[in-house]
């Protein structure tokens, strides 16, 4: 009996004993956000592919680091891997702005040519900072968000508009508003405390901080689909063994599958959940739209001019070669 139960013990350490390698994952978006969900279920798919050699805790919620410090704190070996949203990175990265250029983007399947063009441009980025990319996943697209009816730009004069990168930093001053940074986690609290008047983000991120208290109006202007990007310190990579580095590879890429199928799926049920909770889903009205499209063209020239040679990479054949 003494020697079953001192088998029992040790297979059930067994598992441990394999677990050679952990790995913290920061993110900065909630637990309970798809992304997140994904990240854990990739986690979990690297833990059985590689039968227990490679653990993945996912620290979520700006809980390790910010959202913003997140690529830093990998490249200096302080998590192993994490997630970020790519525009953040583009002080740094101009090429990591792509997916923030107003209305290049239409749909998903757009979204995916451009990942297609961009990923090369970015991986090569990325190994500069010691990084190497997993996989990236689209937020559902873009829409503007507002606590009064607006009908051109002119209505955003003076008023405060929720910003979360660079891109819409420079919307909202294209627009005459004051941005404000609110990290997506505290965004119903900002809503709530008065300090916003709109904001450009997706329904989903509408729902998921439950803006109808606050929010009238959704306009679907399907600005863009940014994404986020999972990473991993490059030489943390490197020290695991050849089988275990092909699972995270293999799994990474069903990640990403899994990933854009599901951004697309709560796409449209966040914007059904909206409208439930009382919130007014249109288009935005002929003369906004209008000028949103001017601000957008604007916004282009001035990206390709801050980018340079690499954004013709991208552009010529997104538009030139369908
Ligand atoms: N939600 C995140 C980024 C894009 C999105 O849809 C946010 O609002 O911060």
């Amino acid at each position: 009996m003494k020697a079953l139960v001192l088998l029992l013990a040790a297979l059930a350490a067994a598992p441990a004993l394999c677990a050679q390698s952990v790995w913290k994952l920061a993110t900065g978006y909630r637990a309970e956000s798809f992304h997140t969900r994904n990240i854990v279920q990739f986690a979990q798919e690297v833990e059985r592919a590689s039968a227990g050699a490679l653990r993945i805790e996912v620290h979520a919620n700006n809980a390790l680091f910010k959202l913003g410090d997140i690529p830093q704190a990998v490249q200096d070996a302080k998590a192993e891997a994490g997630e970020t949203i790519m525009t953040s990175l583009v002080p740094g990265m101009p090429i990591a702005g792509a997916d923030a250029v107003p209305f290049v983007v239409r749909s998903y399947a757009d979204a995916r040519r451009l990942w297609d063009l961009q990923r090369p441009l970015i991986e090569g980025h990325f190994a500069q900072r010691g990084l190497k990319v997993l996989y990236a996943v689209p937020w559902p697209p873009q829409g503007l968000f507002s606590v009064a009816p607006v009908k051109s730009a002119a209505d955003f004069k003076g008023t405060r508009m929720r910003t979360y990168n660079p891109a819409t930093v420079r919307i909202a001053e294209l627009l005459g508003a004051t941005p404000v940074d609110v990290p997506m986690v505290e965004v119903n609290q900002a809503l709530a405390a008065g300090k916003l008047d709109s904001m450009i983000t997706s329904a989903l991120t509408g729902v998921e901080n439950q803006v109808w208290g606050q929010i009238r109006q959704y306009y679907g202007i399907n600005a863009w689909f940014p994404k986020n990007i999972v990473f991993v310190n490059q030489k943390a990579f490197d020290a695991l063994p050849a089988p275990v580095r092909q699972a995270v590879t293999q799994v990474a890429a069903e990640a990403e599958a899994r990933g854009w199928a599901l951004s697309e799926t709560i796409a449209q049920e966040s914007v059904g959940e909206l409208q439930r909770k009382g919130i007014q889903v249109g288009r935005a009205p002929a003369e906004l739209d209008a000028e949103l499209k001017r601000l957008g063209e604007r916004f282009s020239r001035e990206w390709v001019q801050s980018v340079g040679n690499e954004a013709n990479k991208i552009f010529i054949p997104y538009y030139f070669q369908r």
